[in-house]
């Protein structure tokens, strides 16, 4: 039988290699060294490909080469840059090297292995709404996510205008599962208003991102926050009912009552291949009393005899409906363990 056929680790990285060799011939514009300043203290305000826009100390924001010994830069890095004593193609300055982060929020892409997304940031709004659809799954990765980093998750659900009585109460039960873990969520709308002073309230003094599936309206919120931008937003495409990834890359913004605000690319999906089983489970907090308690110490949480979690749930200590989502990312990482791409 024929099986569909997989790039190997291997294969990935010399693709990979040789993409960046080709973007870094293009591209990198060598500076003399004395054709360059002093080294300047600098924030990453978004990355794209070879280049990225760096804020200079007084506001201005250049934009830069990467050194190629830089392996990794974000949307939030700071960054020790120089500025080139003239532009050229609209390059004006060099990245030299990237503060250690205090965070950074990461996911698994096909290619890349593991991706960072955003750095030093201390928040994440984990944005979700019925249009496209709300889907608690990525909320619950997104949370994992957060506990792992140990960056705070807010969950907002947007576009509350949309909603009727009917389909409101469904997705409050939803809700009402994470007010009990103990989240904050919000319920917001650009439309009509709803939530934005309490999302300002949240965002003041801290670094957040907006993270969550294409279409949810993170920069249409963004653009509510913060009216001078004008962001590019666009409709869920009526067709397929999935955005249609109006954002390319993650961008940071200042907040004008202090405060800085990453808007970010919607997702499809928020892999978690990348964790162990442990730091799977460390991120669904309310199973940290339970854990380490089953009968067997290789207790998959499923249908083995003596499960604590199931046990627990039963006791209506758990909810079901997140012992059901730990159990379909768990099933997940198994897939993807058994296929060679994620083996660590
Ligand atoms: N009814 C309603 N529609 C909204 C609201 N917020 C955003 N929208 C619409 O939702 C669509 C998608 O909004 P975007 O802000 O582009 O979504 P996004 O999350 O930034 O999408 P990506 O950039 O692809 O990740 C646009 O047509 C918006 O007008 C809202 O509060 N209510
Ligand atoms: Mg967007
Ligand atoms: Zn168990």
């Amino acid at each position: 039988m024929a099986k569909s056929k997989k790039l190997t680790k291997g294969q990935l990285r010399r693709i990979k290699a040789n993409q960046q060799k080709k973007i870094a011939k293009q591209d990198q514009i060598q500076w003399q060294d004395d054709e360059l300043s002093e080294p300047l203290q600098g924030l990453v305000i978004s990355r794209f490909g070879q280049h990225a826009d760096v804020e200079a100390p007084d506001g201005e924001i250049v934009r830069c080469n990467i050194r190629r010994s830089i392996d990794s830069l974000v949307c939030g890095d700071k960054v020790m840059w120089r500025r080139g004593k003239e532009t050229q193609h609209a390059i004006s300055g060099v990245i030299e090297a990237v503060h250690e982060r205090d965070s950074v929020l990461s996911r698994p892409d096909v290619y890349d292995g593991v991706k960072p997304v955003a750095a030093n940031i201390n928040q994440i709004f984990i944005v979700s709404s019925v249009l496209p659809a709300f889907n608690p799954d990525i909320i619950d990765r997104y949370i994992v996510a957060c506990e792992q980093t140990q960056i705070t998750p807010i969950i907002v659900l947007n576009k509350i205008d949309l909603l009727d009585e009917e389909i409101f109460e469904v997705i409050q039960e939803s809700l009402q599962i994470y007010l009990d873990i103990g989240y904050k969520v919000i319920l917001a709308s650009s439309e009509s208003s709803d939530g934005l002073d309490d999302i300002r309230a949240q965002l003041k003094d801290k670094v957040s991102i907006f993270v969550g599936q294409s279409g949810v309206g993170k920069s249409t919120l963004t653009n509510s926050l913060m009216p001078d931008l004008g962001l590019e937003t666009k409709e869920v495409s009526e067709n397929s009912g999935l955005g249609q990834h109006t954002t390319t890359v993650a961008r940071l913004y200042h907040f004008p009552e202090g405060g800085d605000l990453i808007d970010s690319p919607g997702i499809r999906e928020f892999g978690l291949w990348h964790m162990t089983p442990e730091q799977v489970c460390d991120g669904f907090v309310e199973f940290a009393d339970f854990i380490g308690t089953c009968k067997f110490r290789d207790c998959k949480h499923k249908n083995d005899p003596g499960c604590a979690l199931v046990a627990a749930m039963e006791a209506g200590k758990i909810h079901p409906e997140r012992l059901a989502s730990f159990q379909r990312i768990m099933d997940s990482i198994h897939e993807s363990l058994q296929t060679t791409r994620f083996n660590q």
